[in-house]
Protein backbone atom coordinates (compact mmCIF):
# COMPACT_ATOMS: atom_id res chain seq x y z
CA UNK A 1 0.00 0.00 0.00
CA UNK A 2 1.11 3.70 -0.69
CA UNK A 3 0.51 6.19 1.87
CA UNK A 4 -0.50 9.53 0.14
CA UNK A 5 2.37 10.93 2.70
CA UNK A 6 4.90 9.27 0.84
CA UNK A 7 3.28 10.48 -2.80
CA UNK A 8 3.31 13.85 -1.53
CA UNK A 9 7.21 14.00 -1.55
CA UNK A 10 6.85 13.62 -5.36
CA UNK A 11 3.44 15.80 -6.28
CA UNK A 12 1.59 18.25 -4.39
CA UNK A 13 -1.73 16.90 -2.52
CA UNK A 14 -4.50 18.44 -5.07
CA UNK A 15 -2.97 16.05 -7.58
CA UNK A 16 -3.54 12.83 -5.19
CA UNK A 17 -7.01 11.07 -4.97
CA UNK A 18 -7.35 7.91 -2.83
CA UNK A 19 -10.94 8.07 -1.83
CA UNK A 20 -13.11 4.39 -2.75
CA UNK A 21 -14.93 6.70 -5.65
CA UNK A 22 -12.07 8.11 -7.51
CA UNK A 23 -10.04 4.64 -7.20
CA UNK A 24 -12.98 2.82 -9.02
CA UNK A 25 -13.31 5.76 -11.31
CA UNK A 26 -9.72 5.56 -12.54
CA UNK A 27 -8.84 2.18 -12.33
CA UNK A 28 -10.70 0.67 -14.91
CA UNK A 29 -11.55 0.97 -18.47
CA UNK A 30 -14.56 -0.24 -20.29
CA UNK A 31 -13.34 -3.72 -19.75
CA UNK A 32 -16.08 -5.84 -17.94
CA UNK A 33 -14.70 -8.26 -15.48
CA UNK A 34 -11.94 -7.51 -13.43
CA UNK A 35 -11.11 -6.54 -10.43
CA UNK A 36 -10.55 -2.78 -9.74
CA UNK A 37 -8.14 -1.82 -6.44
CA UNK A 38 -5.46 1.23 -7.07
CA UNK A 39 -4.29 2.65 -4.04
CA UNK A 40 -4.32 6.23 -5.58
CA UNK A 41 -4.71 8.21 -8.44
CA UNK A 42 -1.82 10.94 -9.19
CA UNK A 43 -2.32 13.55 -11.86
CA UNK A 44 1.14 14.75 -12.97
CA UNK A 45 1.99 17.58 -14.98
CA UNK A 46 4.73 17.70 -16.59
CA UNK A 47 7.45 15.32 -18.09
CA UNK A 48 9.77 16.15 -14.35
CA UNK A 49 6.98 15.12 -12.95
CA UNK A 50 6.56 11.94 -14.72
CA UNK A 51 10.32 11.23 -14.09
CA UNK A 52 9.86 12.18 -9.90
CA UNK A 53 7.23 9.20 -10.27
CA UNK A 54 9.24 7.02 -12.07
CA UNK A 55 12.32 7.06 -9.40
CA UNK A 56 9.81 7.26 -6.51
CA UNK A 57 8.23 3.89 -7.57
CA UNK A 58 11.61 2.15 -8.57
CA UNK A 59 12.59 3.55 -4.66
CA UNK A 60 9.84 2.19 -3.24
CA UNK A 61 8.87 -0.79 -5.38
CA UNK A 62 5.25 0.51 -6.10
CA UNK A 63 3.62 -0.17 -9.62
CA UNK A 64 2.34 2.42 -11.65
CA UNK A 65 -0.47 1.79 -14.33
CA UNK A 66 -0.46 4.43 -17.49
CA UNK A 67 -4.21 5.96 -17.60
CA UNK A 68 -5.50 7.96 -20.75
CA UNK A 69 -9.13 7.92 -21.47
CA UNK A 70 -9.89 4.79 -20.10
CA UNK A 71 -11.78 3.62 -23.08
CA UNK A 72 -9.64 0.26 -23.60
CA UNK A 73 -11.02 -3.05 -24.07
CA UNK A 74 -8.44 -5.49 -23.20
CA UNK A 75 -7.99 -3.93 -19.52
CA UNK A 76 -5.14 -2.70 -20.44
CA UNK A 77 -5.73 0.10 -18.19
CA UNK A 78 -6.85 -1.68 -15.01
CA UNK A 79 -5.48 -1.50 -11.82
CA UNK A 80 -6.54 -4.58 -9.93
CA UNK A 81 -3.69 -5.43 -7.18
CA UNK A 82 -3.10 -1.91 -5.57
CA UNK A 83 -1.06 -0.03 -8.07
CA UNK A 84 -0.51 3.70 -8.46
CA UNK A 85 -2.66 4.84 -11.45
CA UNK A 86 -0.49 7.64 -13.09
CA UNK A 87 -3.53 9.52 -14.94
CA UNK A 88 -2.91 12.01 -18.02
CA UNK A 89 -5.96 14.28 -17.77
CA UNK A 90 -3.71 17.28 -16.66
CA UNK A 91 -0.85 16.62 -19.55
CA UNK A 92 -3.66 17.60 -22.28
CA UNK A 93 -2.87 20.71 -23.88
CA UNK A 94 -0.83 21.47 -27.19
CA UNK A 95 2.35 22.93 -26.88
CA UNK A 96 3.25 23.57 -30.05
CA UNK A 97 2.17 23.66 -33.80
CA UNK A 98 4.50 23.71 -36.78
CA UNK A 99 2.62 25.12 -40.11
CA UNK A 100 5.58 24.42 -41.88
CA UNK A 101 6.17 20.89 -40.67
CA UNK A 102 2.58 20.52 -40.07
CA UNK A 103 3.20 18.38 -36.85
CA UNK A 104 1.63 19.27 -33.60
CA UNK A 105 3.53 18.79 -30.29
CA UNK A 106 1.16 17.90 -27.47
CA UNK A 107 0.78 16.31 -24.16
CA UNK A 108 -0.98 12.29 -24.17
CA UNK A 109 -3.61 13.36 -22.58
CA UNK A 110 -5.16 15.70 -24.89
CA UNK A 111 -8.65 13.53 -25.98
CA UNK A 112 -8.38 12.72 -29.83
CA UNK A 113 -11.46 14.66 -30.48
CA UNK A 114 -9.48 17.81 -29.52
CA UNK A 115 -6.78 17.17 -31.50
CA UNK A 116 -9.20 16.44 -34.48
CA UNK A 117 -10.43 20.11 -33.82
CA UNK A 118 -7.24 21.80 -33.68
CA UNK A 119 -6.14 20.03 -36.89
CA UNK A 120 -9.51 21.56 -38.22
CA UNK A 121 -8.42 24.69 -37.20
CA UNK A 122 -5.59 25.13 -38.75
CA UNK A 123 -7.45 23.57 -42.03
CA UNK A 124 -5.39 20.09 -41.55
CA UNK A 125 -6.82 17.49 -40.84
CA UNK A 126 -5.93 14.38 -37.83
CA UNK A 127 -7.08 11.09 -39.63
CA UNK A 128 -7.41 8.35 -36.94
CA UNK A 129 -11.03 8.27 -35.63
CA UNK A 130 -12.78 6.09 -34.03
CA UNK A 131 -16.34 6.04 -31.95
CA UNK A 132 -14.44 6.55 -28.61
CA UNK A 133 -12.56 9.90 -30.20
CA UNK A 134 -14.49 12.49 -27.43
CA UNK A 135 -13.18 10.14 -23.99
CA UNK A 136 -10.03 8.98 -25.72
CA UNK A 137 -6.56 10.33 -25.31
CA UNK A 138 -3.72 10.54 -27.85
CA UNK A 139 -0.94 8.78 -25.76
CA UNK A 140 -3.79 5.87 -24.58
CA UNK A 141 -3.97 5.89 -28.85
CA UNK A 142 -0.08 5.74 -29.34
CA UNK A 143 0.62 2.99 -26.47
CA UNK A 144 -1.71 0.51 -28.47
CA UNK A 145 -1.37 1.77 -31.70
CA UNK A 146 -5.22 2.73 -32.43
CA UNK A 147 -7.08 1.71 -35.32
CA UNK A 148 -10.44 2.95 -35.96
CA UNK A 149 -12.59 3.72 -39.13
CA UNK A 150 -10.10 4.80 -41.50
CA UNK A 151 -7.20 2.90 -41.80
CA UNK A 152 -7.98 1.91 -44.95
CA UNK A 153 -6.95 5.39 -46.24
CA UNK A 154 -5.08 6.59 -43.80
CA UNK A 155 -2.88 3.75 -41.72
CA UNK A 156 -3.07 3.22 -38.03
CA UNK A 157 -1.73 5.62 -35.26
CA UNK A 158 1.87 4.79 -35.81
CA UNK A 159 1.85 6.55 -38.94
CA UNK A 160 0.72 9.80 -37.33
CA UNK A 161 3.34 9.81 -34.44
CA UNK A 162 6.60 11.89 -35.82
CA UNK A 163 8.45 11.92 -32.47
CA UNK A 164 7.66 11.28 -28.95
CA UNK A 165 9.57 12.23 -25.37
CA UNK A 166 8.61 8.78 -22.88
CA UNK A 167 10.28 8.58 -19.44
CA UNK A 168 10.99 4.30 -19.58
CA UNK A 169 10.69 2.20 -16.19
CA UNK A 170 14.51 2.87 -15.61
CA UNK A 171 13.90 6.68 -15.35
CA UNK A 172 15.60 7.75 -18.86
CA UNK A 173 14.13 10.19 -20.54
CA UNK A 174 14.22 9.86 -24.31
CA UNK A 175 13.89 12.15 -27.11
CA UNK A 176 12.83 9.87 -30.14
CA UNK A 177 12.68 11.13 -33.68
CA UNK A 178 12.06 14.76 -33.09
CA UNK A 179 9.74 14.70 -35.58
CA UNK A 180 11.87 13.73 -38.97
CA UNK A 181 10.95 12.46 -41.64
CA UNK A 182 13.95 10.61 -42.37
CA UNK A 183 15.88 9.57 -39.66
CA UNK A 184 18.41 6.63 -40.58
CA UNK A 185 20.53 6.37 -37.43
CA UNK A 186 19.34 2.42 -36.09
CA UNK A 187 16.91 0.98 -33.70
CA UNK A 188 13.70 3.74 -33.40
CA UNK A 189 12.34 3.45 -30.11
CA UNK A 190 9.29 5.51 -31.07
CA UNK A 191 8.06 2.36 -32.73
CA UNK A 192 8.52 0.42 -29.77
CA UNK A 193 7.19 2.48 -27.76
CA UNK A 194 4.24 2.76 -29.82
CA UNK A 195 1.65 -0.11 -29.33
CA UNK A 196 3.74 -1.56 -26.00
CA UNK A 197 0.40 -1.00 -23.70
CA UNK A 198 3.05 1.14 -21.06
CA UNK A 199 4.76 -1.58 -20.31
CA UNK A 200 8.31 0.29 -21.36
CA UNK A 201 7.64 3.51 -20.15
CA UNK A 202 5.28 6.60 -19.98
CA UNK A 203 5.10 8.93 -22.87
CA UNK A 204 4.97 12.19 -21.68
CA UNK A 205 5.10 14.08 -24.84
CA UNK A 206 4.17 13.80 -28.77
CA UNK A 207 4.73 15.28 -32.15
CA UNK A 208 1.96 14.12 -34.38
CA UNK A 209 1.90 14.55 -37.90
CA UNK A 210 -1.73 16.20 -39.65
CA UNK A 211 -2.46 15.47 -43.41
CA UNK A 212 -4.55 17.91 -45.48
CA UNK A 213 -8.25 18.37 -45.47
CA UNK A 214 -9.76 15.94 -47.12
CA UNK A 215 -12.45 16.50 -49.68
CA UNK A 216 -16.60 16.26 -48.31
CA UNK A 217 -17.22 12.78 -47.83
CA UNK A 218 -20.04 10.43 -48.98
CA UNK A 219 -21.56 7.73 -47.49
CA UNK A 220 -23.20 4.95 -49.19
CA UNK A 221 -24.70 2.13 -46.78
CA UNK A 222 -25.49 -0.92 -49.33
CA UNK A 223 -27.16 -4.60 -48.42
CA UNK A 224 -24.75 -7.78 -49.07
CA UNK A 225 -27.10 -10.78 -48.77
CA UNK A 226 -23.64 -13.46 -49.00
CA UNK A 227 -20.54 -12.18 -46.80
CA UNK A 228 -18.20 -13.69 -49.33
CA UNK A 229 -19.25 -11.49 -51.93
CA UNK A 230 -17.35 -8.69 -49.35
CA UNK A 231 -14.63 -8.88 -50.72
CA UNK A 232 -15.56 -8.80 -54.48
CA UNK A 233 -17.51 -5.14 -53.64
CA UNK A 234 -14.19 -4.07 -52.00
CA UNK A 235 -12.44 -4.64 -55.15
CA UNK A 236 -15.29 -3.28 -57.06
CA UNK A 237 -14.74 -0.10 -55.81
CA UNK A 238 -10.96 0.06 -54.57
CA UNK A 239 -10.23 -0.68 -58.46
CA UNK A 240 -11.54 2.97 -59.42
CA UNK A 241 -12.06 4.95 -56.60
CA UNK A 242 -9.84 5.96 -52.91
CA UNK A 243 -12.05 4.58 -50.45
CA UNK A 244 -11.88 6.63 -47.03
CA UNK A 245 -13.58 3.89 -45.08
CA UNK A 246 -15.31 -0.19 -45.88
CA UNK A 247 -16.94 -1.41 -42.66
CA UNK A 248 -19.36 -4.05 -42.19
CA UNK A 249 -21.85 -4.74 -39.99
CA UNK A 250 -24.84 -8.14 -39.73
CA UNK A 251 -28.04 -7.38 -39.67
CA UNK A 252 -27.87 -9.05 -36.32
CA UNK A 253 -25.79 -5.75 -35.16
CA UNK A 254 -27.81 -3.29 -37.15
CA UNK A 255 -31.11 -4.80 -35.27
CA UNK A 256 -29.02 -3.34 -32.11
CA UNK A 257 -28.16 -0.01 -33.06
CA UNK A 258 -30.97 0.61 -34.35
CA UNK A 259 -33.41 -0.45 -31.45
CA UNK A 260 -30.34 1.36 -29.35
CA UNK A 261 -30.54 4.83 -30.53
CA UNK A 262 -33.84 5.17 -32.50
CA UNK A 263 -32.70 4.52 -35.62
CA UNK A 264 -34.60 3.88 -38.71
CA UNK A 265 -33.43 1.59 -41.17
CA UNK A 266 -30.94 2.40 -44.05
CA UNK A 267 -32.69 0.30 -46.57
CA UNK A 268 -36.35 -0.97 -47.78
CA UNK A 269 -35.66 -4.64 -46.83
CA UNK A 270 -33.67 -6.29 -44.54
CA UNK A 271 -30.59 -7.86 -45.32
CA UNK A 272 -28.16 -10.26 -43.84
CA UNK A 273 -25.36 -7.95 -44.29
CA UNK A 274 -24.57 -4.35 -44.63
CA UNK A 275 -21.55 -2.51 -46.03
CA UNK A 276 -20.73 1.35 -44.84
CA UNK A 277 -17.91 2.72 -48.15
CA UNK A 278 -16.83 6.43 -48.09
CA UNK A 279 -15.51 8.21 -50.12
CA UNK A 280 -14.34 12.09 -51.45
CA UNK A 281 -17.38 13.35 -53.05
CA UNK A 282 -15.73 13.99 -56.63
CA UNK A 283 -15.49 10.30 -56.63
CA UNK A 284 -19.31 9.88 -56.90
CA UNK A 285 -19.64 9.11 -60.29
CA UNK A 286 -16.76 6.03 -60.11
CA UNK A 287 -18.37 4.82 -56.52
CA UNK A 288 -21.59 5.19 -58.81
CA UNK A 289 -20.10 2.84 -61.89
CA UNK A 290 -18.79 0.31 -59.19
CA UNK A 291 -22.07 0.02 -57.57
CA UNK A 292 -23.83 -0.32 -60.79
CA UNK A 293 -21.16 -3.26 -61.72
CA UNK A 294 -21.93 -4.86 -57.71
CA UNK A 295 -25.64 -4.84 -58.55
CA UNK A 296 -25.19 -6.73 -62.05
CA UNK A 297 -22.99 -9.41 -60.42
CA UNK A 298 -25.87 -9.72 -57.93
CA UNK A 299 -23.31 -8.67 -54.36
CA UNK A 300 -25.33 -5.75 -53.73
CA UNK A 301 -29.33 -5.75 -53.65
CA UNK A 302 -29.80 -2.27 -52.63
CA UNK A 303 -28.13 0.76 -51.43
CA UNK A 304 -28.33 4.58 -50.07
CA UNK A 305 -26.34 7.42 -50.93
CA UNK A 306 -25.73 10.27 -48.76
CA UNK A 307 -27.13 13.68 -50.21
CA UNK A 308 -25.59 16.03 -47.26
CA UNK A 309 -23.17 15.71 -44.40
CA UNK A 310 -26.27 15.66 -41.78
CA UNK A 311 -27.02 12.20 -43.87
CA UNK A 312 -23.91 10.98 -43.91
CA UNK A 313 -22.69 11.44 -40.07
CA UNK A 314 -26.60 9.77 -39.50
CA UNK A 315 -25.00 6.69 -41.80
CA UNK A 316 -22.04 6.44 -39.71
CA UNK A 317 -23.88 5.79 -36.46
CA UNK A 318 -25.67 2.86 -37.63
CA UNK A 319 -22.06 1.51 -37.61
CA UNK A 320 -20.30 3.66 -35.01
CA UNK A 321 -23.17 2.80 -32.42
CA UNK A 322 -23.12 -0.67 -32.54
CA UNK A 323 -20.54 -1.31 -30.07
CA UNK A 324 -22.38 1.28 -27.19
CA UNK A 325 -25.90 -0.98 -28.07
CA UNK A 326 -24.19 -4.09 -27.37
CA UNK A 327 -23.22 -3.04 -24.29
CA UNK A 328 -26.19 -4.17 -21.99
CA UNK A 329 -25.88 -7.17 -23.19
CA UNK A 330 -22.17 -7.49 -21.46
CA UNK A 331 -20.89 -9.54 -24.75
CA UNK A 332 -17.72 -12.10 -24.65
CA UNK A 333 -15.96 -9.24 -27.00
CA UNK A 334 -13.26 -10.01 -29.78
CA UNK A 335 -10.79 -8.04 -31.61
CA UNK A 336 -9.50 -10.62 -34.70
CA UNK A 337 -7.59 -9.73 -37.81
CA UNK A 338 -6.54 -11.89 -40.74
CA UNK A 339 -5.62 -11.06 -44.18
CA UNK A 340 -8.17 -9.41 -45.95
CA UNK A 341 -8.74 -12.54 -48.37
CA UNK A 342 -8.80 -14.58 -45.54
CA UNK A 343 -11.88 -12.76 -44.27
CA UNK A 344 -14.70 -14.93 -45.57
CA UNK A 345 -13.14 -18.25 -44.29
CA UNK A 346 -12.37 -17.52 -41.05
CA UNK A 347 -15.56 -15.72 -40.77
CA UNK A 348 -17.46 -19.48 -41.58
CA UNK A 349 -15.06 -21.29 -39.57
CA UNK A 350 -15.87 -18.84 -36.18
CA UNK A 351 -19.73 -19.00 -36.70
CA UNK A 352 -19.44 -22.71 -37.57
CA UNK A 353 -18.12 -22.97 -33.82
CA UNK A 354 -20.21 -20.96 -32.51
CA UNK A 355 -23.30 -22.58 -34.02
CA UNK A 356 -22.48 -26.23 -33.13
CA UNK A 357 -21.25 -25.60 -29.94
CA UNK A 358 -23.27 -22.88 -28.43
CA UNK A 359 -26.40 -22.82 -31.07
CA UNK A 360 -28.83 -20.70 -28.64
CA UNK A 361 -25.83 -17.49 -28.29
CA UNK A 362 -26.68 -14.55 -30.49
CA UNK A 363 -23.39 -13.80 -32.28
CA UNK A 364 -22.77 -10.00 -33.81
CA UNK A 365 -20.26 -9.75 -36.09
CA UNK A 366 -19.14 -6.06 -37.25
CA UNK A 367 -15.91 -4.32 -38.02
CA UNK A 368 -13.57 -2.63 -39.81
CA UNK A 369 -13.88 -5.63 -43.38
CA UNK A 370 -11.73 -3.54 -45.63
CA UNK A 371 -8.58 -3.81 -43.11
CA UNK A 372 -9.32 -7.78 -41.93
CA UNK A 373 -10.40 -6.37 -39.23
CA UNK A 374 -13.48 -8.01 -37.32
CA UNK A 375 -15.55 -7.13 -34.08
CA UNK A 376 -16.95 -10.73 -32.70
CA UNK A 377 -19.03 -10.22 -30.29
CA UNK A 378 -21.81 -12.61 -28.61
CA UNK A 379 -24.17 -11.59 -26.44
CA UNK A 380 -25.03 -12.93 -22.99
CA UNK A 381 -28.04 -14.77 -23.21
CA UNK A 382 -30.22 -13.84 -20.09
CA UNK A 383 -30.71 -17.17 -18.52
CA UNK A 384 -26.75 -17.40 -17.90
CA UNK A 385 -25.48 -15.08 -15.01
CA UNK A 386 -22.26 -12.59 -15.65
CA UNK A 387 -19.65 -14.53 -14.17
CA UNK A 388 -21.42 -18.31 -15.97
CA UNK A 389 -20.87 -16.11 -19.27
CA UNK A 390 -17.38 -15.03 -18.45
CA UNK A 391 -16.55 -18.70 -17.73
CA UNK A 392 -17.86 -19.85 -21.21
CA UNK A 393 -16.02 -16.99 -22.82
CA UNK A 394 -13.19 -18.49 -21.44
CA UNK A 395 -14.01 -21.61 -22.87
CA UNK A 396 -14.36 -20.41 -26.28
CA UNK A 397 -11.51 -18.36 -26.43
CA UNK A 398 -9.01 -20.82 -27.20
CA UNK A 399 -11.34 -22.55 -29.97
CA UNK A 400 -11.73 -19.09 -31.54
CA UNK A 401 -7.85 -18.04 -31.17
CA UNK A 402 -7.13 -21.68 -32.91
CA UNK A 403 -9.11 -20.62 -35.91
CA UNK A 404 -7.02 -17.18 -35.70
CA UNK A 405 -3.86 -19.25 -35.39
CA UNK A 406 -4.65 -21.80 -38.06
CA UNK A 407 -4.73 -18.31 -40.65
CA UNK A 408 -1.70 -16.89 -39.12
CA UNK A 409 -4.23 -13.92 -37.86
CA UNK A 410 -3.96 -12.21 -34.49
CA UNK A 411 -5.90 -12.30 -31.79
CA UNK A 412 -5.93 -8.32 -31.16
CA UNK A 413 -6.31 -6.50 -34.37
CA UNK A 414 -6.68 -2.51 -32.78
CA UNK A 415 -7.58 -3.04 -28.94
CA UNK A 416 -4.47 -4.26 -27.19
CA UNK A 417 -3.63 -7.59 -25.44
CA UNK A 418 -3.61 -6.00 -21.94
CA UNK A 419 -5.09 -8.56 -19.01
CA UNK A 420 -7.75 -9.91 -21.20
CA UNK A 421 -5.63 -11.18 -24.29
CA UNK A 422 -2.32 -11.73 -21.79
CA UNK A 423 -2.83 -15.63 -21.21
CA UNK A 424 -3.27 -16.14 -25.09
CA UNK A 425 -0.58 -13.91 -26.60
CA UNK A 426 1.15 -17.43 -28.08
CA UNK A 427 -1.32 -17.79 -30.47
CA UNK A 428 -0.12 -14.51 -32.54
CA UNK A 429 3.59 -14.52 -31.59
CA UNK A 430 5.91 -17.15 -31.75
CA UNK A 431 7.96 -18.33 -28.00
CA UNK A 432 10.99 -16.63 -29.16
CA UNK A 433 9.21 -12.98 -30.20
CA UNK A 434 7.66 -14.05 -26.56
CA UNK A 435 11.27 -14.15 -25.09
CA UNK A 436 12.61 -11.06 -26.68
CA UNK A 437 9.59 -9.41 -25.44
CA UNK A 438 10.36 -10.15 -22.23
CA UNK A 439 14.16 -9.22 -22.85
CA UNK A 440 12.77 -5.70 -23.60
CA UNK A 441 10.99 -5.33 -20.68
CA UNK A 442 13.70 -6.30 -18.57
CA UNK A 443 15.58 -3.77 -20.18
CA UNK A 444 13.46 -1.15 -20.47
CA UNK A 445 11.79 -1.61 -17.04
CA UNK A 446 14.79 -3.28 -14.56
CA UNK A 447 12.36 -3.14 -11.55
CA UNK A 448 9.11 -3.81 -12.77
CA UNK A 449 7.15 -1.10 -11.89
CA UNK A 450 4.91 -0.27 -14.97
CA UNK A 451 1.93 -1.68 -15.87
CA UNK A 452 2.56 -4.77 -14.21
CA UNK A 453 1.16 -8.30 -15.61
CA UNK A 454 -0.07 -6.47 -18.74
CA UNK A 455 0.58 -7.57 -22.26
CA UNK A 456 3.06 -10.98 -21.45
CA UNK A 457 1.56 -14.32 -20.53
CA UNK A 458 2.75 -14.39 -16.70
CA UNK A 459 4.11 -17.59 -16.98
CA UNK A 460 7.70 -18.78 -19.64
CA UNK A 461 6.23 -20.60 -22.57
C1 LIG B 1 -15.52 -0.42 -32.99
O1 LIG B 1 -14.96 -0.62 -34.07
C2 LIG B 1 -14.70 -0.47 -31.74
O2 LIG B 1 -16.72 -0.11 -32.91
C3 LIG B 1 -15.35 -1.30 -30.63
O3 LIG B 1 -13.41 -0.94 -32.00
C4 LIG B 1 -15.58 -2.74 -30.97
O4 LIG B 1 -16.84 -3.03 -28.96
C5 LIG B 1 -16.24 -3.58 -29.87
O5 LIG B 1 -16.19 -4.82 -29.95
ZN1 LIG C 1 -13.01 -1.21 -34.07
Amino acid sequence: MVSSTSLTSVLASKQIKEDPESLQIWGKDWTNGFVVAPSAVVFPESLDQLQDLVAYARAHQVKLVPSGGRTGLSGGAVASQGEVVVSFDRMNKILDFSAKDRIVTCQPGLVTANLQAFAEEQGLYYPVDFASSGSSQIGGNVATNAGGIKVIRYGLTRDWVAGMKVVTGSGALLDCNAGLIKNATGYDFRHLMIGSEGTLGLIGELDMHLAPQPEPQIVMVVGVPSVVDLLDILHAFSDKLTLSAFEFFSDLALQKVQAHRKLPAPLANRVDNYALLEFDESELAKAEEAFALCMEEGWLVDGVISQSQAQAAALWQLREGISESLAPYTPYKNDLSVRISEVPGFLADVDRYVNEGYPDFEVCWYGHIGDGNLHLNILRPESLSLEEFFHVGHTMSPKIFELVQARRGSISAEHGVGLLKRDFLGYSRGDDEISLMRGLKHLFDPDQILNPDKLLPLTEA
